[in-house]
């Protein structure tokens, strides 16, 4: 189904292929910068950020006028959404493909009401942003009554500060100058995170009494992130050279090319055994010889053995450190810490506050390393030159290891079931990926490892950091967003629960014909939280089988399909056997190739597929 085309299309040349082309003002001639609200517009344009997603509100109407009157709805464009948690998720979703902020505009408290899970999630998921966010007038002379008082708040920040790295609210319009020049340097330095701006409707509302200063962006960039001092990195190598057995866990890198292909010369310089987390962004090529065990979240038997057998680990900003070592070793944490040499690299320190403790368990380290993963590479590269190659040790020790990729996988069940688990999707998925430059922007939960072939830095975005609920259609269409243009195929495959909650974020992928699709794992349920009803009834002696009270989304049964065709996708009836699912991903590759959005509901049975072909089950069935 397509959706209508009143609005005006603007053809840009060829150049305008990643651009949203449609919601162009007219008549706005060459506006001058009159409004308190033009001075942010301004500042805005010149950091050159290209959308601001949003939901409108009268606490921001100065603020809307500005962008679409006097920048012309250009740098920043606005991304109209229909519901904050969506704008919020949308800007993470492209924060992690670009490493960019997205800006985003939410209307005083109660749009920041609605934002605020989101935002803890970008935090967790350290992604840059900037948000706008509006309250007032301040002053109470000028505001309207009931409506204005209402939309009002002390401090309103206060409802998110402790998950967003920086936070103001200028009282004029040079001072937003200066808080939109710092915002913009605090959420692009690492360790990134979302950073809020609340803006006075009284100062955005009234004509410019003064002068403003608009100084040269070029003068206040944010400051490269800094290197490793020397001596850390000959520690570094000096332990590399002493070790048996080197084993890097690979964390939250960067998305670039160029820093992917230098881990892999790393790796590969030192012979060093690696593995990835099936939870954040890909990392490393999953299929290269070092990656020995496929990915997963916790530790299974074969990174268990690859842990213990280790004598030097190098962390490369892997998330849970302590927690890892905990669930590998058993007893390893911070009060018995490990036997091995620990070196942990990361820069999350510097961001980490008492609110939260994203930051995990602590675990105890050899050599510190207080910077990004991928300068810390890149100086242990400069330092190891590349006749290290011949010194690799662990070369013979990993010919003996078996690799997951060469295991016979079992393949997605034969032709003539009439069901699918959640493997024999994985399996479907994992082939119709095969040869094409598919990027997921999530996968759900239980999605087995054995279906993580990433190649490159786009190959996965990772799942929400803050174990959000919702946000899986808000970060696909936010993904697909930045990749528009790059002939990549972006696809989100999330669970039913994870869409329902945020289902009409597909709306604004249809209204700007964002090229995307989505893939529903559709079990049912919040099948994650029958698996914790089984184990407390199994801890406590009760009955198992009530599990799937208060988790089934059944009777009725919600219509997925309709639910995206209301909203502009095109899609097919459910599927629910390999080969409809395979024929409806190929279908749903062309339409996206060719600019199009596909909805794919894929009926699974009940169960995780994380621990192999033989799934942890939902074999429970309401009476
Ligand atoms: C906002 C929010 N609400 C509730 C939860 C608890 N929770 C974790 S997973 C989950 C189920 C998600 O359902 P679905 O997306 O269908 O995936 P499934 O569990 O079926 O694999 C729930 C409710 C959460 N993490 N976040
Ligand atoms: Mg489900």
């Amino acid at each position: 189904m397509k959706t209508t085309t009143a609005r005006k299309l603007v053809e840009k040349k060829a150049k305008g292929a990643d651009r949203l082309l449609i919601d162009r003002p007219e008549n706005v001639g060459k506006p001058q910068m009159k409004w308190g609200s033009d001075v942010v517009a301004e500042i805005v344009r010149r950091l050159d950020l290209k959308y601001i997603a949003l939901v409108p509100g009268a606490s921001y109407r100065g603020f809307h006028d500005s962008i679409v009157n006097y920048l012309g709805n250009e740098n920043p464009q606005m991304v109209i959404c229909l519901h904050e948690e969506h704008a919020i998720s949308i800007a993470d979703g492209y924060g992690k493909v670009t490493e960019e902020p997205m800006a985003v505009a939410l209307h005083s408290n109660v749009g920041l009401m609605h934002a605020t899970m989101p935002i803890f999630n970008a935090w967790c998921d350290r992604t840059p942003m900037i948000i706008f966010g509006a309250t007032g007038p301040v002053d109470a002379h000028r505001r309207r009554p009931w409506i204005d008082w209402i939309h009002t708040s002390k401090d309103q920040a206060s409802m998110i500060r402790n998950y967003i790295k920086w936070d103001d609210q200028p009282a004029s319009p040079q001072a937003a100058v200066e808080a939109v020049l710092r915002a913009n340097q605090i959420t692009r330095s690492a360790p990134r995170g979302p950073v809020y701006i609340c803006l006075d409707a009284g100062l955005q509302e009234a004509p410019l009494a003064e002068e403003v200063l608009v100084p040269d962006v070029t003068r206040f960039t944010p400051a490269p992130s800094p290197a490793a001092p020397r001596n850390q990195v000959l520690k570094t190598i000096e332990a590399i050279d002493a070790a048996k057995f080197p084993l890097i866990l690979m964390g939250r890198v960067s998305r670039k090319q160029q820093d992917w292909d230098r881990r892999v010369r790393f790796a590969e310089a030192i012979g060093a055994a690696v593995l990835t987390s099936s939870n954040d962004p890909a990392s490393f090529p999953t299929t290269h010889r070092l990656h020995v065990a496929a990915p997963c979240l916790r530790p299974n038997k074969a990174v268990t053995a690859l842990i213990e057998k280790a004598d030097l680990i190098i962390s490369m900003d892997w998330l849970d450190l302590a927690g890892i070592f905990r669930l590998a070793l058993g007893t390893a944490q911070t009060q018995a810490p490990v036997d091995k040499t620990i070196i942990h690299c990361s820069p999350d320190t510097y961001r980490i506050n008492g609110w939260s403790m994203d930051h995990q368990a602590l675990p105890a380290v050899d050599i510190p390393i207080h910077v990004e993963p991928d300068q810390f590479i890149s100086q242990l590269l400069e330092e190891i030159g590349s006749e290290k190659k011949s010194k690799t040790k662990i070369g013979p020790e990993l010919k003996k290891l078996p690799h997951w990729n060469d295991q016979a996988l079992a393949p997605a069940t034969a032709a003539s079931r009439s069901s699918m688990t959640l493997w024999d999707m994985a399996m479907t998925v994992r082939d119709f990926a095969k040869n094409r430059d598919v990027t997921f922007a999530r996968l759900p939960i239980g999605w087995p490892g054995e279906a993580y072939e990433f190649d490159g830095p786009l190959s996965f975005l990772g799942n929400d950091g803050g174990g959000a609920v919702g946000t899986g259609p808000g970060h696909t269409i936010g993904a697909a967003l930045a990749l528009k243009g790059s002939g990549r195929l972006p696809v989100g495959i999330i669970g039913d629960g994870d869409y329902l909650m945020g289902v009409n974020a597909l709306w604004t992928a249809a209204h700007f014909e964002i090229p995307v699709m989505i893939v529903v794992a559709d079990n049912r349920s919040y099948f994650n939280d029958e698996m914790h009803q089984e184990r407390v009834a199994q801890m406590r002696g009760r009955p198992a089988q009530n599990r799937w009270i208060g988790q089934r989304i059944d009777d009725p049964r919600v219509d997925l399909v309709a639910m995206a065709c209301a909203q502009g996708f095109e899609a097919e009836a459910p599927v629910s056997t390999v080969e409809g699912l395979a024929k409806a991903l190929k279908r749903g590759a062309d339409i996206v190739g060719r600019g199009g959005r596909y909805f794919i509901d894929s009926v699974v049975e009940p169960g995780y597929a994380d621990t192999g072909p033989d799934q942890r089950s939902g074999t429970v069935k309401k009476p």
